[in-house]
């Protein structure tokens, strides 16, 4: 039989143990972590995260979270009819820690068309939460559950057809934060991937609709950080300072698409694996699998742009899967030194060294006899020479290749598009309010085909209409 004094041990420690609270976890499971007082849980919208959770002890931790059915813009020119968790793609960032009861408030705004519900990676529960959180436009579905794991989950929506609820941007992310909380760094931020699939190809303008059959055949027209391309680009950029560590929760939608995690010119000091307890260091590039995630911490060491990107390349630079972390701070000479040289190298000796001069480039012998035979040409020079650079609607890339649809500076001065196109270009430059400086090779063209490619990219994309002809062209040449 059991005394009063079998118990005093436990008495005791319950004792001592109540007066710190955070005192380190003395509870073999999650579920036997008590709770104290309420608290409405902060939520924010990305790239930003909540406050950490630091030594805060277990709490009954309310969420609200509004539904919204709305329009925004996935690209210039590109609308779409995004479906959110707090009006944002991805939706609003939880923040909890292991223990927390969490009262989630699911509001389904009344101008919604559609019902939705939730399902929390973080909830040990049938549907993680869908089967309590259904709900109708105009009301609100209220349930609650118990951190038990800490990590970081993915949620998402989970109503039929559920990739449609999932493809429109019903995705966001929840942290669970181990007793005492993660340990602190400079900057933290909140960046998810997802795959879009829309009627017109990438860049079609107008308002875009969901294309089912494109998303069951997973052929994404964009694939994006943060919802939209652009997102986390110029002045969306996340930013840092020289000596800071940076912390980066990472998710992904999908609903298709698994990402190839990856920072221009970094070296992830830590990944959190697949969001969980297990840590792996030096990583170049690491796996998000639709519907996980991943915690990445590196500190930055020299000054400069590094570009998130999906390192599924193309996703990169054609899809819209690309960011910028902007380090400002001190050149450190010894951990990356910049252009020492430029040397000429040449393996074969330098007899035979010969970039060929515009002189030597042979002249087409069929020129164009109209203006739609130039624009056709033309369009075809495009695609085949500049369409690399300056993408398929002269859109451009951020920071990389300046735009030639509606340019200022190529419709202020005809010559001197000519001229950069014969002779090629370098040095700043500033095109529509942007600083570009890099370095566009000169290109290996003939005056009538220089003639055709530039007439059709004045009668595109909004610009003055010019027409370019191959004397134009040639006279521009002899000046020199
Ligand atoms: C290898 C990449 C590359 C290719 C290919 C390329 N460009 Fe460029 N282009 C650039 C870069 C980079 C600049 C900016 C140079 C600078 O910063 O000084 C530029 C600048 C320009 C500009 C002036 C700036 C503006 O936006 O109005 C024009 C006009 C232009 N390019 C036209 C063309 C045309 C036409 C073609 C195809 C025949 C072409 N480019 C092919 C990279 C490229
Ligand atoms: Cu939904």
């Amino acid at each position: 039989m059991k005394t009063i004094a079998n118990y005093l041990p436990l008495f005791i420690s319950l004792l001592f143990f109540s007066c710190f609270e955070s005192k380190e976890n003395q509870y073999d499971k999650a579920e036997d972590i008590p709770v104290t007082r309420e608290m409405i849980a902060e939520l924010t919208s990305p790239p930003n995260v909540p406050a950490p959770i630091g030594r805060r002890s277990a709490k009954k931790l309310i969420v609200k979270m509004e539904i919204l059915e709305k329009e925004g813009e996935i690209t210039d020119g590109v609308r779409y009819v995004y479906w959110t968790f707090g009006g944002t793609v991805p939706g609003s960032f939880i923040r909890t820690r292991v223990g927390d009861e969490v009262e989630f408030h699911l509001q389904n705004h009344p101008d919604n068309k559609l019902p939705h519900n939730i399902d929390l990676h973080a909830v040990t529960g049938p549907g993680g939460g869908a089967e309590s959180s259904f709900v109708a436009p105009g009301h609100e579905k209220v349930f609650s559950f118990k951190t038990l794991n800490p990590g970081l989950y993915v949620y998402h929506c989970a109503t039929a057809p559920v990739g449609m609820h999932i493809a429109n941007g019903m995705y966001g992310l929840i942290l669970v934060e181990p007793e005492g909380g993660l340990p602190l760094v400079d900057k933290e931020y909140y960046i998810m991937q997802g795959d879009f699939y829309t009627k017109g190809d990438n860049g079609e303008r107008g308002l875009q609709p969901f294309d089912m059959q494109k998303a069951v055949d997973e052929k994404a027209d964009y694939v994006v950080f943060n919802g939209k391309v652009g997102a986390l680009t110029g002045d969306n950029a996340i930013t840092a300072k020289v000596g800071e560590t940076v912390r980066l929760f990472v998710g992904n939608g999908g609903p298709g698409l698994v990402s190839s995690f990856h920072v221009i010119g970094e070296i992830f000091d830590k990944v959190h694996i697949e969001g969980g307890d297990k840590i792996n260091e030096n990583v170049q590039t690491t796996l998000i699998p639709a519907g996980g995630a991943a915690i990445v911490e590196f500190k930055v060491d020299v000054p400069g742009t590094f570009i998130l990107v999906d390192h599924s390349i193309f996703r990169a630079f054609n899809k819209g899967a690309l960011g910028m972390l902007k380090v400002e701070g001190e050149k450190n000479k010894k951990i990356y030194s910049g252009e020492i040289r430029d040397d000429i190298y040449l393996p074969e000796g330098p007899g035979i060294q010969s970039m060929p001069t515009t002189d030597e480039i042979v002249e087409s012998d069929i020129p164009a006899k109209s203006f739609e035979e130039q624009m056709q040409f033309g369009k075809q020079t495009y695609i085949q020479t500049c369409f690399a650079c300056h993408q398929s609607e002269g859109q451009g890339i951020p920071n990389a290749f300046p735009p030639l649809a509606k340019s200022d500076y190529l419709n202020a001065d005809v010559n001197r598009a000519i001229d950069i196109v014969l002779h090629g270009k370098s040095g700043e430059i500033t095109v529509n309010g942007e600083k570009y400086n890099s370095v566009m090779t000169k290109q290996m063209l003939s005056s009538e085909e220089i003639a055709n490619v530039l007439t059709y990219v004045y009668n595109s994309w909004d610009n003055s209409g010019k027409v370019v002809s191959k004397e134009m062209v040639d006279s521009v040449k002899n000046k020199k």
